[in-house]
């Protein structure tokens, strides 16, 4: 699999990360809840060791309610509090605001001993795509306004009040996903995370295929009805083909155009809400 960002663009955007998480006090990662594994960079343990974090499962609205449930306890079994989220919508603002807030409440409590209200700083961290501008812009919500510089911060730097003591950096952290896994690789590529314009739509979509047909066979069949189980994975791309009708002249199966569709149905949701990643199995 191609790698098309560039070494220089990955070191910036961590050596930026490193230098405003001197800044905060709580770290916010974001990861898609369809693929928690091969959104979450594993560097983010070493980077994050001594901030107080919090895990976003966000696009959970795309994701298996059954399986985010198993990786919300996964992260708790490492003291990290998570919660499914949703960054295009409101509903889950105020949870959000509240779990931040938790992760600072030593820090806040200890700083009261002293008489000082603490203003809790957070930074939102996470791979690219997984939805931190959305989320940033959604919590920032009624109160659009945004606090000015601070003195001692990078010029331009803007914090985004959340709450009367809560601030946001507007900066998110960007971090790259690791690539080596093959199968976690082909989980960013199938949700959309890594630009698949240099892979091979037919095997990308054939591959999905054959995973979500173990994963959801049911849904899979109702979505694209000659589909059948033990099926090879280029035979269920030919069998999308053969449902809807994507037939080419001399009866030639139209696979270009079904991967396409696949690809594309998948990341709208369509099939079913579907995790690719189980916190029980090895990648
Ligand atoms: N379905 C769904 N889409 C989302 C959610 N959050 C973000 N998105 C979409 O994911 C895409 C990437 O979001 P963006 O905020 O730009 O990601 P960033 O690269 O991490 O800043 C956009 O098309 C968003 O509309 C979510 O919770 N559910
Ligand atoms: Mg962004």
């Amino acid at each position: 699999m191609q790698i098309q960002w560039y070494p220089g663009h990955m070191a910036k955007a961590r050596r930026m990360l490193e230098e405003n998480l001197k800044l905060i006090d709580v770290v916010v990662e974001l990861v898609d809840a369809r693929a928690p594994l091969a959104t979450r960079n594993p560097d983010f343990d070493a980077l994050f060791s001594q901030k107080s974090r919090v895990i976003l499962l966000n696009k959970s609205d795309l994701a298996s309610a059954e399986q985010t449930k198993k990786w919300i306890e996964y992260y708790k079994a490492q003291n990290i509090n998570a919660i499914a989220f949703v960054s295009t919508s409101s509903a889950k603002r105020k949870a959000a605001v509240s779990l931040i807030e938790a992760a600072a409440a030593d820090k806040v409590a200890k700083m009261k001993e002293k008489g000082v209200i603490k203003t809790v700083r957070a930074m939102v961290v996470g791979i690219p795509n997984v939805g931190k501008s959305t989320f940033i812009n959604r919590i920032a919500g009624e109160t659009k306004a945004k606090v000015g510089d601070k003195p001692g911060v990078t010029k331009g730097k803007q914090w985004v009040k959340v709450s009367p003591y809560l601030e946001l950096m507007d900066t998110p952290g960007l971090l790259w996903p690791k690539l080596e896994n093959e199968a976690l690789a082909k989980h960013l590529a199938y949700i959309g995370s890594i630009n698949d314009d240099i892979m091979d739509a037919e095997r990308l979509a054939a591959d999905l295929l054959g995973e979500l047909i173990a994963i959801c066979p049911n849904e899979l069949k109702e979505r694209y009805k000659k589909i059948e189980e033990g099926m090879a994975p280029h035979e269920l791309l030919e069998a999308v083909a053969r449902s809807r009708g994507f037939i080419l002249q001399g009866g030639v199966m139209d696979t270009e155009r079904s991967a396409r569709i696949v690809l594309d149905e998948f990341r709208a949701g369509k099939v079913a809400k579907i995790t690719l990643e189980s916190p029980d199995i090895e990648y």
